[in-house]
Protein backbone atom coordinates (compact mmCIF):
# COMPACT_ATOMS: atom_id res chain seq x y z
CA UNK A 1 0.00 0.00 0.00
CA UNK A 2 0.92 3.55 -1.07
CA UNK A 3 0.20 6.90 1.34
CA UNK A 4 1.39 10.24 0.20
CA UNK A 5 1.21 12.75 2.37
CA UNK A 6 0.48 16.21 2.09
CA UNK A 7 1.52 18.50 4.66
CA UNK A 8 2.93 21.79 5.60
CA UNK A 9 4.98 19.76 8.94
CA UNK A 10 6.68 16.48 7.06
CA UNK A 11 9.34 16.63 10.09
CA UNK A 12 6.72 16.13 12.16
CA UNK A 13 6.66 12.31 11.18
CA UNK A 14 9.85 11.52 11.18
CA UNK A 15 10.16 9.89 14.79
CA UNK A 16 6.86 8.08 14.88
CA UNK A 17 7.83 6.61 11.30
CA UNK A 18 11.43 5.55 12.23
CA UNK A 19 9.96 3.72 15.32
CA UNK A 20 8.84 -0.07 16.06
CA UNK A 21 6.13 -1.17 14.00
CA UNK A 22 5.85 1.32 11.42
CA UNK A 23 9.43 1.29 11.11
CA UNK A 24 9.54 -2.61 10.11
CA UNK A 25 6.38 -2.29 7.95
CA UNK A 26 8.58 0.33 5.99
CA UNK A 27 11.76 -1.47 6.18
CA UNK A 28 10.05 -4.67 4.30
CA UNK A 29 8.57 -2.97 2.14
CA UNK A 30 4.50 -3.98 3.25
CA UNK A 31 4.21 0.13 3.47
CA UNK A 32 5.56 3.04 1.68
CA UNK A 33 4.77 6.42 2.94
CA UNK A 34 6.59 9.54 0.91
CA UNK A 35 5.63 13.30 2.07
CA UNK A 36 5.32 16.28 0.12
CA UNK A 37 5.22 19.61 1.45
CA UNK A 38 2.29 22.00 0.58
CA UNK A 39 5.04 25.09 0.27
CA UNK A 40 6.91 23.16 -2.43
CA UNK A 41 3.74 23.82 -4.66
CA UNK A 42 3.07 27.33 -3.60
CA UNK A 43 3.78 30.44 -6.05
CA UNK A 44 5.43 33.42 -5.36
CA UNK A 45 8.75 34.88 -3.12
CA UNK A 46 6.51 34.23 0.07
CA UNK A 47 5.29 30.70 -1.14
CA UNK A 48 2.10 31.98 0.75
CA UNK A 49 -0.24 28.93 1.38
CA UNK A 50 -2.94 30.74 3.37
CA UNK A 51 -4.85 33.61 3.04
CA UNK A 52 -7.21 35.88 4.24
CA UNK A 53 -11.28 34.96 4.36
CA UNK A 54 -13.39 36.44 1.89
CA UNK A 55 -16.30 37.96 3.95
CA UNK A 56 -13.85 38.84 6.78
CA UNK A 57 -13.54 36.97 9.96
CA UNK A 58 -10.92 35.87 11.63
CA UNK A 59 -8.24 33.39 10.79
CA UNK A 60 -6.56 31.88 7.66
CA UNK A 61 -7.70 29.98 5.02
CA UNK A 62 -5.65 27.42 3.04
CA UNK A 63 -5.63 28.79 -0.58
CA UNK A 64 -6.30 25.77 -2.98
CA UNK A 65 -3.89 26.08 -5.81
CA UNK A 66 -1.15 24.66 -4.13
CA UNK A 67 -3.17 22.06 -2.75
CA UNK A 68 -4.66 20.99 -6.59
CA UNK A 69 -1.02 21.29 -7.76
CA UNK A 70 0.49 19.00 -5.47
CA UNK A 71 -2.58 15.99 -5.48
CA UNK A 72 -1.97 16.67 -9.35
CA UNK A 73 1.86 16.27 -9.01
CA UNK A 74 1.55 13.29 -6.86
CA UNK A 75 -1.18 11.74 -8.89
CA UNK A 76 1.08 11.86 -12.44
CA UNK A 77 4.34 11.68 -10.46
CA UNK A 78 3.23 7.63 -9.50
CA UNK A 79 0.81 7.53 -12.58
CA UNK A 80 -2.23 7.06 -9.97
CA UNK A 81 -5.13 5.19 -11.33
CA UNK A 82 -7.66 5.21 -8.75
CA UNK A 83 -6.20 7.43 -5.56
CA UNK A 84 -8.63 8.33 -2.49
CA UNK A 85 -7.69 11.72 -1.16
CA UNK A 86 -8.60 11.95 2.29
CA UNK A 87 -8.79 15.65 4.12
CA UNK A 88 -7.93 15.14 7.81
CA UNK A 89 -10.85 17.74 9.27
CA UNK A 90 -12.71 17.92 12.24
CA UNK A 91 -16.03 17.89 10.42
CA UNK A 92 -14.79 14.29 8.84
CA UNK A 93 -16.87 11.09 10.10
CA UNK A 94 -15.29 9.66 13.21
CA UNK A 95 -12.97 7.68 12.29
CA UNK A 96 -13.12 4.04 13.59
CA UNK A 97 -11.94 0.06 12.80
CA UNK A 98 -14.44 -0.48 10.30
CA UNK A 99 -13.25 3.01 8.57
CA UNK A 100 -9.87 1.75 8.57
CA UNK A 101 -10.39 -1.79 7.44
CA UNK A 102 -12.09 0.09 4.31
CA UNK A 103 -8.80 2.38 3.47
CA UNK A 104 -6.75 -0.55 4.47
CA UNK A 105 -8.33 -1.95 1.12
CA UNK A 106 -6.96 0.67 -1.05
CA UNK A 107 -3.97 0.56 -3.51
CA UNK A 108 -3.25 4.73 -2.89
CA UNK A 109 -4.20 7.10 -0.48
CA UNK A 110 -3.46 10.91 -0.52
CA UNK A 111 -3.50 12.24 3.44
CA UNK A 112 -4.41 15.76 2.97
CA UNK A 113 -3.13 17.78 6.61
CA UNK A 114 -4.98 21.43 7.14
CA UNK A 115 -3.85 23.59 9.46
CA UNK A 116 -4.64 27.05 9.99
CA UNK A 117 -8.64 27.96 9.99
CA UNK A 118 -9.58 25.30 7.12
CA UNK A 119 -9.07 24.68 3.54
CA UNK A 120 -10.80 26.76 0.61
CA UNK A 121 -14.16 24.89 0.17
CA UNK A 122 -13.22 24.11 -3.75
CA UNK A 123 -10.70 21.64 -2.38
CA UNK A 124 -13.34 19.87 -0.58
CA UNK A 125 -15.42 20.18 -3.74
CA UNK A 126 -13.11 18.93 -6.38
CA UNK A 127 -10.27 16.98 -5.00
CA UNK A 128 -11.25 15.33 -1.86
CA UNK A 129 -12.88 11.93 -1.64
CA UNK A 130 -13.36 11.56 1.73
CA UNK A 131 -13.56 13.59 5.43
CA UNK A 132 -11.96 12.22 8.83
CA UNK A 133 -12.08 12.97 12.39
CA UNK A 134 -10.46 11.13 14.82
CA UNK A 135 -12.35 12.36 17.38
CA UNK A 136 -14.33 15.25 18.88
CA UNK A 137 -12.38 17.93 20.15
CA UNK A 138 -9.78 20.19 17.74
CA UNK A 139 -6.47 19.78 16.62
CA UNK A 140 -3.71 22.35 15.55
CA UNK A 141 -4.09 20.51 12.55
CA UNK A 142 -4.44 17.39 10.79
CA UNK A 143 -0.75 15.74 11.17
CA UNK A 144 -1.52 13.89 14.39
CA UNK A 145 -4.69 12.59 12.91
CA UNK A 146 -2.77 11.48 9.83
CA UNK A 147 -0.05 9.57 11.74
CA UNK A 148 -3.49 8.10 14.00
CA UNK A 149 -4.75 6.80 10.34
CA UNK A 150 -1.41 5.60 9.50
CA UNK A 151 -0.68 3.62 12.47
CA UNK A 152 -3.82 2.22 12.74
CA UNK A 153 -4.13 1.07 8.89
CA UNK A 154 -0.88 -0.31 8.87
CA UNK A 155 -0.83 -3.00 11.57
CA UNK A 156 -3.99 -4.37 9.55
CA UNK A 157 -1.54 -5.13 6.67
CA UNK A 158 -0.80 -8.49 6.86
CA UNK A 159 2.90 -8.90 7.98
CA UNK A 160 3.05 -5.98 9.40
CA UNK A 161 2.44 -6.92 13.37
CA UNK A 162 4.21 -9.88 13.99
CA UNK A 163 1.82 -11.90 15.60
CA UNK A 164 -1.44 -12.26 13.54
CA UNK A 165 -3.35 -13.00 15.92
CA UNK A 166 -2.97 -10.28 17.67
CA UNK A 167 -4.87 -8.47 15.35
CA UNK A 168 -8.26 -11.24 15.53
CA UNK A 169 -8.20 -10.55 19.36
CA UNK A 170 -7.92 -6.97 19.18
CA UNK A 171 -10.44 -4.94 20.99
CA UNK A 172 -12.76 -4.02 18.11
CA UNK A 173 -12.15 -6.79 15.91
CA UNK A 174 -14.25 -8.65 18.67
CA UNK A 175 -17.26 -6.01 19.49
CA UNK A 176 -15.51 -6.64 23.11
CA UNK A 177 -12.48 -4.88 24.80
CA UNK A 178 -10.12 -7.05 25.70
CA UNK A 179 -9.18 -9.54 29.30
CA UNK A 180 -6.54 -8.85 31.68
CA UNK A 181 -3.35 -9.99 30.81
CA UNK A 182 -0.59 -11.12 32.99
CA UNK A 183 3.44 -12.08 32.90
CA UNK A 184 5.95 -12.66 35.70
CA UNK A 185 6.37 -12.52 38.25
CA UNK A 186 3.32 -14.99 39.65
CA UNK A 187 3.49 -12.95 42.45
CA UNK A 188 4.01 -9.05 42.28
CA UNK A 189 4.13 -7.44 45.59
CA UNK A 190 1.65 -9.28 47.09
CA UNK A 191 -0.82 -9.41 44.10
CA UNK A 192 -1.30 -12.42 42.37
CA UNK A 193 -2.11 -13.98 39.06
CA UNK A 194 -5.50 -15.73 38.64
CA UNK A 195 -4.92 -19.24 39.40
CA UNK A 196 -6.85 -20.58 36.12
CA UNK A 197 -4.03 -19.17 34.08
CA UNK A 198 -1.11 -21.52 35.84
CA UNK A 199 -3.76 -24.40 35.25
CA UNK A 200 -2.65 -25.14 31.98
CA UNK A 201 -6.00 -26.15 31.12
CA UNK A 202 -6.40 -24.16 27.87
CA UNK A 203 -10.44 -24.26 27.41
CA UNK A 204 -10.66 -23.17 31.06
CA UNK A 205 -8.44 -20.62 29.95
CA UNK A 206 -10.63 -19.26 26.96
CA UNK A 207 -13.69 -19.41 28.90
CA UNK A 208 -12.08 -17.29 31.73
CA UNK A 209 -10.66 -14.58 29.23
CA UNK A 210 -14.10 -14.45 27.49
CA UNK A 211 -15.99 -14.01 30.27
CA UNK A 212 -13.83 -10.97 31.74
CA UNK A 213 -13.74 -9.58 28.11
CA UNK A 214 -17.82 -9.47 28.38
CA UNK A 215 -17.61 -8.28 31.56
CA UNK A 216 -14.94 -5.33 31.00
CA UNK A 217 -17.13 -4.41 27.79
CA UNK A 218 -20.13 -3.87 30.12
CA UNK A 219 -18.36 -1.78 32.68
CA UNK A 220 -16.78 0.23 30.64
CA UNK A 221 -18.53 0.19 27.12
CA UNK A 222 -22.04 -0.91 26.80
CA UNK A 223 -22.50 0.83 23.28
CA UNK A 224 -20.65 -1.65 21.58
CA UNK A 225 -22.58 -5.07 23.01
CA UNK A 226 -25.39 -2.75 21.82
CA UNK A 227 -27.21 -4.40 18.34
CA UNK A 228 -28.88 -2.05 15.88
CA UNK A 229 -32.18 -3.87 16.88
CA UNK A 230 -32.31 -3.32 20.81
CL1 LIG B 1 -8.59 15.20 11.56
N1 LIG B 1 -8.01 17.62 12.45
C1 LIG B 1 -8.05 18.58 13.39
N2 LIG B 1 -7.46 19.75 13.15
N3 LIG B 1 -8.64 18.41 14.57
C2 LIG B 1 -9.20 17.22 14.80
C3 LIG B 1 -9.20 16.18 13.87
C4 LIG B 1 -8.59 16.42 12.68
N4 LIG B 1 -9.84 15.13 14.40
C5 LIG B 1 -10.22 15.52 15.61
N5 LIG B 1 -9.85 16.76 15.86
Amino acid sequence: MRIFVLTLFPEMFTSVLAHSMLKRAIDKNLLDIRFYNIRDFAEGKHKMTDDVPYGGGGGMVMKPEPIFRAVEHIVAAHQLTSPVVVYLTPQGRTFNQQIARELALKQDLILLCGHYEEVDERVRMALVDQEISIGDYVLTGGELAAMVLIDVIARMIPGVVGNEQSITHDSFYQPLLDYPHYTRPQNFRGMQVPEVLISGNHKKIDEWRQQEAIQRTKQRRPDLLMTNDE
